[in-house]
């Protein structure tokens, strides 16, 4: 059974999110009548922000103090994360409870993960889906946070703007990530983690890179944050509003 978007509507502006969740549920196991259901839903512009960047860097870390500084702003947000490495535990990634736990109850933040169940080709079909769901459902915010450098991210920084590519002071991800396609498209460079020795040698090296990227794109941002402090934050954030 297929809930009416009214409803699902209803409960996300009440901070109540189980038709939400079931909704995602039937769409991730391409269940009778989801793709009528999708086909008719409006579709409001709402900003997708994707947070993407190697295993470790911050992202939750980061993503939980942006949560924390668009709540206080009186925003509601839903967060999905895609990563098809890690291990579900009822919806949610289990390294990312104690980081996000502070979010997982509160009535403005609905926080969900994909079961990708392996196999990345039917993934971005999926998440297209859902974060037009989660568009209709009423969030003033939109975050997509992936792990890796793989092409799936590269084809989620197509569904979200601006993409921010995460990075951390370590000269084997700096490599790493200079060589994948996603460091020709994120709109946003976070360098997190600055608080490291070698931090500012490695924030001198990308802003090198990133002026020799190709003239006609877009400028990029460069943004340093220490996440677990909070430094950085308010920057990133306004940045991010930028893009809107
Ligand atoms: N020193 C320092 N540690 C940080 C900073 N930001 C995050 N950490 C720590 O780095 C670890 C990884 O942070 P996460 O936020 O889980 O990173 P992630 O990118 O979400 O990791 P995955 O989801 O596993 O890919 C945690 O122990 C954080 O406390 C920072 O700016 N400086
Ligand atoms: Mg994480």
């Amino acid at each position: 059974m297929m809930y009416a978007i009214h409803d699902i509507k209803n409960g996300v502006s009440k901070g109540d999110f189980l038709a939400l969740s079931k909704t995602i549920t039937h769409i991730e196991n391409q269940q009778a009548g989801a793709s009528d259901f999708l086909k008719n839903l409006p579709t409001p512009k709402v900003p997708v922000i994707g947070i993407t960047g190697p295993p470790g860097a911050g992202k939750s870390t980061l993503i939980a103090a942006v949560i924390g500084a668009l709540v206080q702003e009186g925003k509601t947000i839903a967060v999905l994360s895609v990563d098809p490495s890690s291990v579900l535990h009822n919806g949610a990634l289990l390294g990312d409870r104690i980081r996000m736990r502070d979010w997982y109850l509160h009535p403005a933040v609905f926080i969900r993960s994909l079961a990708t169940r392996g196999h990345l080709g039917g993934l971005t079909h999926c998440i297209d889906e859902v974060v037009q769901l989660l568009r209709s459902a009423g969030f003033d915010f939109i975050i997509l946070e992936t792990v890796g450098v793989g092409q799936s991210e590269v084809q989620v920084a197509k569904i979200a703007y601006p993409t921010i590519l995460v990075l951390v002071p370590e000269a084997g991800d700096e490599i790493q990530m200079m060589k994948s396609g996603l460091f020709e498209v994120a709109n946003i460079y976070v360098v997190n983690k600055v608080d490291r020795p070698e931090a500012q040698k490695f924030v001198n090296h990308l802003k090198q890179s990133l002026s020799e990227r190709s003239m006609n794109q877009d400028k990029p941002n460069l943004v340093q944050t220490i996440a677990n402090t909070g430094f950085g934050v308010d920057d990133l954030l306004n940045t991010i509003k930028a893009y809107e």
